[in-house]
């Protein structure tokens, strides 16, 4: 953090010394300024300059999540929105979730062939009495809202890359694991069940952008929205529209998002044990860290072959990470700008 006048004058007048909060937050991954927003991976880059767009003007942080993840389901090229790999039957099927800063909240899952699925689950949240739509009544309520229902046809990239995952057509999807970077990545597994890590377009095996912003008011939102795993089961759904698994905000504390093998964020209700930790005092890094070592406690030797990842913002703009392999990274954009940082990580 660097306190300048403005910030200074704002702490003096809560009654903290400049001096002591400055030694006590003076780590470069720890702001208090605002509007900040974070999101996961590289992709959150673009991602993030599509929020700051909102919060830049003073917009909310509702706003800027929905926009921002927006910017991803955009990209094509990408691993989320309709451009992404499709379920083992051939079919991309999508989850996302929102929430705001007063527990306000809507998710989508199992949605096909609309564009934006982060803005279904905002007008779950704002139109409807439910939190959660899923398949076909996701989409019948999307199209009642106005939304295009699109051709379903694959992206150029994932038919490219689900015609070579035909050959085999035959292993359990394992999300986001560099083999590269963790050497036990993988080793579990058979080789007919390992997931390829890198697609022929090279990008990688991961499929999720969630999103995490403070706003100029001091209020907290959070957006997740992905394709989920690359050839999972028909039907199947992660953690990313699970409210408290995948996207938690509690605008007293703080909002956290996940990224990774989504069954094992949804066994520890990962992102709202996140905003408990927090809760208990925990930099946002330390709680990540908690909840990603219980994760790894519980799958054991497993651990080498799955990917956890989760980000973290609280109240005071403090924001962190935390993933269970190498290979992780998140995006942060203040008024300082817009910057990538690597994610500590477990093994
Ligand atoms: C899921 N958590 O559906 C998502 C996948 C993911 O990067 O994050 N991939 O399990």
């Amino acid at each position: 953090m660097r306190i300048n006048r403005r910030n200074f004058i704002n702490l003096s007048s809560l009654g903290i010394a400049g001096f002591t909060l400055q030694g006590f937050v003076n780590k470069e991954s720890m702001q208090v300024q605002k509007p900040i927003v974070i999101a996961t991976w590289d992709a959150g880059l673009n991602a993030n300059k599509g929020a700051w767009e909102v919060l830049s003007k003073g917009g909310t942080a509702l706003d800027a999540v929905e926009k921002g993840v927006m910017v991803t389901e955009d990209e094509i090229s990408c691993c989320v929105g309709l451009g992404a790999n499709p379920d083992r039957d051939g079919h991309v099927t999508l989850d996302a979730s929102i929430m705001d800063h007063e527990f306000n909240c809507g998710s989508v899952a199992f949605l096909e062939k609309i564009k934006h699925p982060i803005s279904v689950a905002r007008k779950v949240m704002e139109k409807t009495p439910h939190v959660m739509l899923v398949g076909e009544g996701a989409q019948q309520f999307a199209i009642s809202q106005g939304f295009n229902l699109e051709s379903g046809k694959l992206s150029e990239s994932a038919d490219k890359t689900y015609q070579q995952w035909l050959k085999k057509s035959e292993y359990k999807p394992v999300i986001n694991v560099e083999r590269q970077n963790s050497k036990n990545a993988n080793s579990q597994l058979e080789d007919k069940y390992k997931a390829p890590t890198r697609f022929s377009n090279g990008d990688w095996n991961h499929d999720t952008i969630g999103m995490v912003a403070l706003d100029a008011n001091g209020n907290l939102s959070g957006s997740c929205t992905t394709s989920g795993a690359g050839f999972k089961l028909r039907g199947r759904v992660g953690d990313s529209p699970i409210i408290g698994a995948g996207l938690y905000v509690d605008n007293e504390v703080g909002a956290v998002v996940a990224t990774g093998q989504g069954e094992d964020v949804i066994r520890v209700a990962g992102a709202s044990a996140v905003v408990e930790h927090m809760r208990q005092g925990k930099t946002p890094q330390e709680a990540c860290r908690l909840v990603v070592e219980k994760i790894r406690r519980i799958k054991k030797e497993k651990a080498a072959d799955i990917q956890v990842c989760f980000i973290a913002l609280n109240k005071n703009g403090e924001h962190g990470s935390y993933a269970l392999h190498n290979g992780f990274n998140y995006a942060v954009h203040t008024n300082e700008g817009n910057k990538l940082i690597e994610s500590p990580f477990s093994v």
